[in-house]
């Protein structure tokens, strides 16, 4: 028996079940996290002490932690991520697959002694506001410290969760090791992983399990976040008729003091986290943050979607964030936060490609080498380091953000980084036709993934890597939401933020500047805002978007470009729609029958 180092719960089933992995997996002792302070600063000492972090200076950055991860383990891996129903067919197309039987027994081999010269701690966490009808609750058993201090500010941790869940209630499973056992008096010289062709980030959706082997980065060992919040509970939401969905929850106030709520599903990388904290240049206007990454919804007695973030912190992309760009995730990190990939400078601060200054001097870049921005060949920080900060402290969190009741939404927004064809926004004709274009979003491919080929690639909802069942099914769900009886429905849009010249220059600023676009659909929520209908949709006038004061910037020209039906490209855009739905075994007929609308009207 390995011994548990504090009490633990009076939860028999979760005691038992935390000590059949101990018993497999044989760690120096068990250790049950109470989400404290002192836990936290206790497991950052360890980490400070093998080496593996370091402070950075109080002065600074007050509480900050800086970790380097393997080279090899630098963001999620999809080519070794699972989604291991019952059948090959439950998990669709687009998922891989291993029978669930038999990457049970692959994994338990690999789980086997794992542990060894490591703790496994035991961490409780809520998603969503602890006790809200909407929240579930997770364990994660892990033996890794990075991971309990990450989840500390990404979930809600603590002793609170074991008395809600008391001697019998409902939790998700989640199993994560780093696939590092230590031999007798070995320590941790480096970040612990293990191989490629050891790395498994399992779900079981049936029995709703999450097992993770191999990495400690992101979403591949915080099992709260990809695996819990959305690959199982897009499964619990579709059977239990709700939504768990990979977007980003804003309030925007019109200088009237009219509120709407927007979700956006962008793909990883591709804006989330900047349009959530966006602080608007038309004056007036207020953007406050409910959730940067996830969003779960659920009908309301009225027929509205009200949505919660089931996070309670950020896990940002670093370079390209500066305090032009993002001043509110820059003010989010300045405190309590942990870095991962970014550089360290001589006086003990990060620095990373576009943070708006200079690098100053000699750095130690995130693979741990003397960087000097005269001589480098390499960035300084990975394109996907992140930042871990606690959304209590972004300037701009909204008031509500953990109201449990949720936020009722107006608007969705899907989006991706497309060069071409796709205009800055436009707006669906009506739900069915916003599924359809849901389900055609593409982005070019960015660092967030490790083994993604470069290019367009199609990325439904933005949940390509991130839905635990048949993608034709997800659709399928997305228009039952659709039928709900008495449904008041968000409006749908598109909105493309990544056009760029022939020459490779931006046509639109972004950032700051895609209030603009927001103004427009907030219009457009209330009846009003200029539209004329072309093949696509509804797409905003050249004179409905409120371009005031962006004249240096933006040329007309610019923006008759950003604002045009491209009817050839779109064209093509048709051709590629049709060989993505061509991969779908479980097309839903109504988009099916949208396709054919679409060409219908295209070639009129
Ligand atoms: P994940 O955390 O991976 O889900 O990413 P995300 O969707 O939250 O993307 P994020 O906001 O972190 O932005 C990713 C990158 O896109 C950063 O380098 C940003 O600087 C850049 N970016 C965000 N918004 C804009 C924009 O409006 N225009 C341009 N050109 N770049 C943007
Ligand atoms: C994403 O890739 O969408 C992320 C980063 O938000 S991770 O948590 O690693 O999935
Ligand atoms: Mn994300």
């Amino acid at each position: 028996m390995v011994k548990h180092l504090n009490p633990p719960p009076k939860h028999a089933k979760l005691v038992a079940w935390v000590e059949e992995w101990a018993a497999l997996c044989k760690p120096e002792g068990i250790y049950w996290c109470n989400g404290t302070q002192s836990e936290y600063y206790r497991l950052a000492e360890k980490l400070v002490d093998s080496g593996i972090a370091k402070w950075l200076n109080p002065e600074k950055r007050p509480d900050c932690l800086w970790f380097c991860s393997d080279p090899s383990d630098v963001a999620r891996v999809e080519a070794r991520t699972y989604i291991a129903s019952k059948t090959k067919e439950e998990a669709g197309p687009t998922n891989n697959w291993i029978d669930p039987v038999e990457l049970k027994k692959t994994m338990r081999e690999f789980y086997s002694g794992c542990m060894a010269g490591r703790i496994l701690y035991v961490i409780p966490f809520s998603m969503g506001p602890v006790g809200s009808h909407i929240a579930k609750i997770g364990i994660e058993i892990t033996d890794s410290e990075y991971v309990v201090i990450n989840m500390h500010i990404m979930t809600r941790v603590g002793t609170r969760v074991l008395e809600i869940l008391g001697k019998d209630g409902e939790f998700v499973p989640c199993v994560h090791s780093v696939g590092k056992p230590l031999a007798p008096g070995e320590k941790d010289e480096k970040w612990p992983c293990a191989p490629l062709e050891k790395k498994y980030i399992a779900h079981f959706p049936e029995t709703r399990e999450i097992w993770s082997f191999g990495s400690g980065y992101g979403g591949n060992a915080l099992l709260g976040k990809k695996c819990l919040a959305l690959r199982i509970a897009s499964v619990q939401a579709r059977d239990e008729g709700w939504m768990a969905e990979h977007m980003l929850i804003l309030k925007l106030t019109s200088p009237e003091g009219v509120v709407k709520y927007i979700a956006a599903a962008f793909p990883s990388a591709c804006g989330k986290t900047n349009l959530a904290m966006l602080i608007p240049t038309i004056p007036g206007w207020r953007v406050e943050t409910v959730g940067d990454d996830i969003a779960w919804m659920r009908f309301g007695k009225d027929g509205r979607l009200y949505a919660i973030n089931p996070e309670a912190g950020f896990f940002g992309v670093a370079p390209g964030t500066s305090m032009k760009s993002n001043p509110n995730a820059m003010l989010s990190c300045a405190k309590e936060t942990i870095f991962t990939n970014v550089g360290f400078t001589e006086d003990g601060d990060i620095w990373w490609e576009g943070i708006g200054y200079d690098a100053p001097g000699t750095l130690t870049d995130w693979k741990g080498n003397p960087w000097n921005a005269a001589t480098a060949t390499d960035k300084a920080a990975h394109p996907n380091a992140r930042f871990t900060a606690r959304a209590a402290n972004c300037p701009c969190i909204a008031p509500e953000w953990q109201d449990p009741a949720g936020v009722p939404i107006d608007a969705f927004l899907f989006g991706g980084r497309r060069p071409s064809v796709l205009p800055l926004v436009y707006e669906s004709k009506n739900w069915e036709h916003g599924v359809f274009i849901g389900s055609t979003v593409g982005s070019e491919v960015t660092a967030a993934a490790l083994d993604v080929k470069a290019g367009v690639r199609r990325d439904p909802f933005a949940m390509l890597p991130f839905c635990g069942y048949n993608m034709g099914d997800y659709f399928q769900h997305w228009l039952d939401i659709g039928a709900h009886a008495g449904a008041r429905l968000p409006k749908i849009f598109c909105v493309n933020w990544f056009r760029k010249t022939a020459d490779g220059r931006w046509l639109w600023p972004g950032f700051g500047d895609n209030s603009r676009v927001l103004k427009w659909i907030c219009e457009r929520c209330e009846g009003k805002g200029k539209a004329v209908e072309t093949p696509i949709g509804f797409m905003p006038t050249l004179d409905a978007i409120d371009c005031r004061g962006l004249e240096n910037e933006v040329s007309e020209a610019d923006m008759k470009e950003l604002l045009a039906y491209d009817a050839e490209g779109w064209k093509s855009e048709l051709e590629m729609i049709k060989e993505h739905y061509k991969k779908f075994d479980r097309l839903p007929g109504k988009l099916a029958e949208q396709l054919d609308a679409l060409e219908a009207r295209i070639n009129q």
